[in-house]
């Protein structure tokens, strides 16, 4: 159905779900922290855990590319939320919300029936793949793919026309070791949704139809996005949130043209598969700016099930990425069908022997509605019994497995990531390595044209600056290794780079900064709430142009205030 909004610009009321988030309660459980890096990847790690959140990035999409009148809320609390809709006068409201967060789908649903009975409610994001959602969740349209030609088309606008990439960081408040990062936040580039690879465990594959929905269709409109974002922003480092971002080779050489033709040369933290890195070609990688890959390894004992990885040297790969200064996360999957005690551990030992700077397990998790969902459903190994807050890929396993019962898998993840942390050290430790190789191996290169001069310049900053925390590091070492590691790396960047007294007394500050994390984390505990952001976009002026959204962030612990968005953006980056 398409609905007239002819007599006024409609107003539309987007939110994620409410918090708290990573506690368990009515609504959610522990395992689910706004948190990637801590919650999945670097969560053995205690102190040295990377620390971040990420926007719910689609609403922003949405409410950029409509004419109306948006209010995207992050990160409310129920309370905020309920204030939100009960004040706003809104049309329409979309929440967006992740399978896990099913129920807290359903409460918000509940409110705005009970405050803004005339409201329209339009459930998105990839919950609204859950099978039969519309009979549990009270609403009026569950758009199930790619989110902004529908809500276009809904409202009467053209769903076809170009996409305006919103301008966003890729993170809050950036720690690492208890140091705040200063720098400002790489942006967020959204190339596209979806992947065309299929892999039948993969929710966003499947979410999206097998398709690749290109946002930014050739290098040239990457890069004049890239540019206009950097621009407004200050920065020229992007976090590419395109699931296999190299899988268009044709688009990365056509950025990586336009780079050179204009002289800006961006940075890049990117999701690939290694069969796309293979046929980009990694040299190429070194040129495009890519500082950091994450890639799907899965599994030794199962490489020939995914077609991605058939054939690739994965151990090889890792070795020659880092050797130019392009940090790896490899992530694997534990658990799945074929597994044995045995087998599972060649599996976490083939992934702990690739030395990635960064390692992700998780336990395979049939996710409404993918083609390994459909599967079990037909075989009856679904857990029905599981609550899908559960569905969370760390602990409980979502299907029946006859080799791991009870608390057998959650076992294994923190066994493995602990196996990680012990036998490869911290992934900062690791990253500063990857920095400094990087850079040896550049500054070694006889020929080094304009764009390689500005990659050697890039690598050396951040060589010089990331090694600055290798004391923190060593304060809170996993083991005597870990310490040996540092004090050789220390001495490598020392030869390489020299050591001013004003970077030994930083490095002393680093470990300052770590011990009051430390602190903070004993006496307050280790989680982390991001704070509510609302963000108001006014529908299209008389100019025909969209105006520009204004941001408001609560100040800590106050998911009710609002605060001038210069005194917000201070309190965030702290
Ligand atoms: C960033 C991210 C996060 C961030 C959270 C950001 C946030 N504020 O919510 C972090 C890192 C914290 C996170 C955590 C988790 N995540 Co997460 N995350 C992602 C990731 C990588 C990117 C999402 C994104 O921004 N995409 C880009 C935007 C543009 O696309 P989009 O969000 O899909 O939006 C489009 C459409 O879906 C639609 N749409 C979205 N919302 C709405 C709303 C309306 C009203 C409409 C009309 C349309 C619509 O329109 C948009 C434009 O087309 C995705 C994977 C992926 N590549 O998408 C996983 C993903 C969403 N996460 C997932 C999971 C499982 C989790 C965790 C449970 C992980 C865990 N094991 O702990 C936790 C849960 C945390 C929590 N408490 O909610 C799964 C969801 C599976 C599922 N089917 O539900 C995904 C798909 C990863 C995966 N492949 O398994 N995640
Ligand atoms: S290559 Fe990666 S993104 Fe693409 S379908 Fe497979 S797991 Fe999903």
């Amino acid at each position: 159905m398409t609905v007239s909004h002819a007599r006024k610009r409609p107003r539309i009321l987007l939110s994620g779900v409410f918090g708290p988030f990573g506690v368990d309660d009515a609504f959610g459980r522990k395992e689910n922290l706004m948190e990637l890096f801590h919650n999945q990847v670097t969560k053995a790690q205690g102190v040295a855990s990377f620390r971040f959140h990420h926007r719910s990035f689609g609403l922003y999409f949405l409410a950029d590319n409509v004419d109306a009148d948006v209010t995207v809320l992050d990160f409310p609390s129920r309370r905020r939320f309920a204030r939100e809709v009960r004040q706003g006068g809104y049309d329409m409201v979309g929440i967006s919300f992740i399978a896990t967060n099913r129920d807290k789908a359903r409460e918000m649903a509940a409110i705005v029936r009970r405050l803004a009975p005339a409201a329209e409610i339009i459930l998105g994001g990839h919950g609204a793949a859950i099978e039969g959602v519309e009979l549990d969740i009270d609403c009026d349209h569950v758009v199930r793919g790619e989110g902004i030609s529908w809500l276009r088309r809904h409202l009467g606008q053209d769903p076809e026309a170009p996409i305006r990439h919103p301008v966003l960081p890729s993170a809050e408040r950036a720690s690492i070791l208890g140091v705040p990062l200063l720098d400002t936040a790489a942006s967020l580039l959204v190339p596209g949704v979806g992947c065309v690879n299929g892999c039948s465990f993969c929710s966003t594959s499947h979410f999206f139809g097998r398709r690749y929905t290109p946002f930014l269709a050739t290098g040239e409109e990457l890069f004049e996005t890239a540019r206009r974002v950097a621009d407004r922003r200050g920065t020229d480092t992007f976090f590419v949130m395109d699931e296999n971002f190299l899988k268009d080779r044709e688009r990365a050489l056509g950025l990586l043209e336009a780079m050179e033709r204009h002289r800006r040369f961006f940075r890049f933290h990117i999701f690939s598969s290694a069969e796309a890195i293979t046929a980009f070609g990694l040299d190429n990688m070194v040129r495009l700016g890519v500082d950091l890959v994450w890639i799907g390894f899965e599994s030794q004992s199962r490489q020939s099930a995914f077609a991605k990885n058939a054939g690739i040297d994965a151990r090889q790969l890792v070795h020659d990425l880092r050797d130019r200064g392009i940090a790896v996360l490899a992530s694997g999957i534990l658990c799945m069908e074929h597994h044995t005690p045995d087998t599972m551990q060649d599996d976490v030992d083939f992934l702990v022997g690739l030395e990635p700077d960064l390692v992700q397990f998780m336990l395979l998790t049939p996710v409404p509605v993918t083609e390994l969902y459909r599967d079990h459903q037909r075989r009856g190994l679904l857990r029905t019994d599981l609550p899908l807050q559960d569905w969370h890929g760390q602990t409980h396993l979502a299907y029946r497995h006859p080799a791991f019962a009870g608390d057998e898998p959650a076992r294994w993840v923190a066994r493995a990531f602990r196996q990680d942390y012990e036998v490869n050290s911290s992934s900062m430790l690791r990253m500063v390595e990857t920095a400094i190789r990087g850079y040896e191996r550049l500054s070694s290169t006889a020929h080094r044209d304009e764009c390689l001069e500005a990659r050697l310049g890039q690598c050396e900053r951040r060589a010089r600056v990331w090694r600055l925390i290798l004391p923190a590091i060593a304060r809170h070492a996993v083991n005597p290794l870990e310490l040996e590691r540092v004090r050789r790396l220390g001495d490598r960047a020392e030869r390489l780079f020299g050591l001013t007294p004003w970077e030994r007394l930083a490095g002393s500050g680093t470990v300052a900064l770590s011990l009051l994390w430390q602190l903070r984390t004993r006496l307050l505990g280790d989680r982390i709430q991001p704070r509510t952001i609302v963000t108001r976009y006014r529908g299209r002026a008389g100019d025909g142009a969209i105006t520009q959204p204004s941001s408001r962030t609560p100040a800590r612990g106050t998911a009710d205030r609002e605060l001038p968005s210069a005194a917000a953006a201070a309190i965030r980056v702290g």
